[in-house]
């Protein structure tokens, strides 16, 4: 099987695990090599419902602009975290259905991301135009949102119908949705376009957004997936992988504020817009904590106007001391690494059968990225 050609976009990967001597590259190839299979399957079933080749193909573009392209870490952290669990490698059945969890975490966050940049009017994702940018679909892009979040229930059910943790694996996905939405609800509404008041950020509204945008499907979601293949039931052990999981998800995202203002736009694939969107940023909520009467003054004057020499102002802000966001993300980052790695060494593995290593492996993957 050969890299398909979507709207004109080659979409790269390994031709097989054995083309890549990196094991990392070996590893990210053989998991994107199941998403060919689930893809395919969900083809196969819009053409069997006697949809048109038009629709099939838009569906297909959908599918490979939106879902593959990104670093896969929420997804491979399933395969990874149930083979931790279960302290051996995975057979090939095994692997296939951990790999398809996987890709349902892809596709939510495919679901979540189309609609995200319509919401922030972002630019590019993952090095290409935002799916609604992409000529002839604009605002069809809502219902391909849609199509995205329905292809989770299609392959779970596909392949887990018949597995007594199902109704688990359902009430996982949709909950953690629900808890997105809200995230994503108060992200909105905490910066509207039309009057800027940074007297209604707080540090304590951002960890609130953050906690539910991002922490829970994006951290909590693939450990809690992998944990209920493996069998466990016990709440507390859920409770434990949540103490852990949502401080790292938080990190995640004051990673991803702090990228969107001081990120290369080549390297991280996105072109930040947080500053123009006002929102209740990471980087604005330490500024105001810090900035002098002068600087708030500044930061008043020009956060959340939607023009590039406010936006230019802002950023200039954002670096002088004693605002200075890169020195003190830095101590930041330093902080939240040593006070999650604190968790994770406090986990009793015999007690809630985890192992530390999920842990240290997802904090493995995500401490100091500069994408
Ligand atoms: C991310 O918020 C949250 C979701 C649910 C997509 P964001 O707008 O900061 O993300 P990005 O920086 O990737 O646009
Ligand atoms: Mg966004
Ligand atoms: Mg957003
Ligand atoms: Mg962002």
């Amino acid at each position: 099987d050969t890299n398909p050609e979507v709207d004109g976009h080659t979409y790269k990967r390994q031709k097989t695990a054995a083309d890549a001597a990196d094991p990392k590259l070996a590893r990210r190839a053989k998991f994107e090599a199941v998403f060919e299979q689930i893809a395919k399957e969900l083809l196969d079933y819009v053409r069997g419902e006697g949809m048109p080749d038009e629709a099939v193909s838009w569906f297909e573009k959908n599918l490979y602009h939106n879902t593959p392209g990104g670093k896969l870490n929420r997804g491979m952290s399933v395969v990874d975290t149930v083979e931790i669990l279960k302290g051996r490698t995975l057979d090939e059945d095994e692997y296939v259905k951990a790999a398809i969890l996987g890709w349902c975490v892809e596709l939510l966050q495919a679901y979540f991301l189309v609609a995200d940049d319509m919401m922030d009017q972002s630019v590019t994702r993952r090095g290409q135009p935002c799916w609604y940018r992409v000529p002839d679909v604009g605002n069809i892009a809502i219902n391909d949102a849609f199509m995205l979040e329905a292809a989770i229930y299609h392959l779970l059910k596909k392949h887990f119908r018949s597995e007594k943790y199902y109704v688990d694996l359902l009430e996982l996905f949709l909950e953690t949705t629900f808890q997105t939405e809200l995230g994503q609800l108060v992200d909105l509404i905490t910066a509207p376009e039309d009057h800027v008041d940074l007297n209604k950020f707080s540090l304590e509204k951002h960890h609130l957004i953050v906690v539910y945008k991002t922490a829970f499907y994006s951290f909590y979601l693939p450990v809690a997936l992998a944990m209920r293949v493996h069998g466990i039931d016990s709440k507390e052990a859920y409770d434990a992988a949540l103490a852990i999981l949502i401080p790292l998800g938080e990190y995640f995202q004051v990673q991803d504020d702090y990228l969107d203002c001081y990120g290369k736009p080549e390297h991280i694939g996105k072109i930040g817009t947080d500053i123009l969107d006002n929102k209740c940023s990471w980087n604005v909520n330490t500024a105001l904590r810090f900035a002098t009467p002068e600087q708030r003054k500044v930061l008043d004057d020009n956060y959340g106007q939607k023009n590039s020499e406010s936006e230019a102002r802002v950023k200039a802000v954002f670096s002088e001391a004693p605002i200075s966001i890169p020195e003190r993300f830095e101590a930041y980052e330093k902080e939240s690494y040593e006070k999650i790695t604190g968790l994770i060494e406090a986990v009793d593995e015999e007690k809630s059968g985890l192992k530390k290593e999920v842990f240290t492996s997802f904090l493995g993957k995500v401490y100091k990225r500069s994408k």
